[in-house]
C-alpha cells in the first residue's frame, strides 16, 4: 500500500472532479481515491504493484487532464 499526491491542472468543476474519481477507482487494487477541486490534488492509495504512479498519471491524461507527480 502506498499513498500517492499527484498535482492535476485542468480541473474547473466538480464534473472534473467526478470524471478523475470514476477512472481512478475503476484501476486494479486502488483503495482510495480522493480529488480536491481547490488544491488541485488528487490523493490515492494504491498497491503500486498492480497499479504504478505511472498508469495512474497516464489514466488521468487519457481523461483529459495534465498530470505531474
Ligand atoms: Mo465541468 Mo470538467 O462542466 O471536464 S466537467 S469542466
Amino acid at each position: 500500500m502506498q499513498t500517492t499526491t499527484i498535482h492535476i491542472q485542468g480541473m474547473t468543476c466538480q464534473g472534473c472532479v467526478n470524471s478523475i474519481n470514476t477512472v481512478l477507482r475503476k484501476l486494479p487494487n486502488v483503495y482510495h481515491v480522493e480529488v480536491s477541486l481547490d488544491s488541485g490534488h488528487a490523493t490515492i492509495q494504491h498497491d503500486p504493484t498492480q497499479t504504478s504512479v505511472d498508469q495512474l498519471k497516464a489514466a488521468i491524461e487519457e481523461a483529459g487532464f495534465e498530470a505531474v507527480e
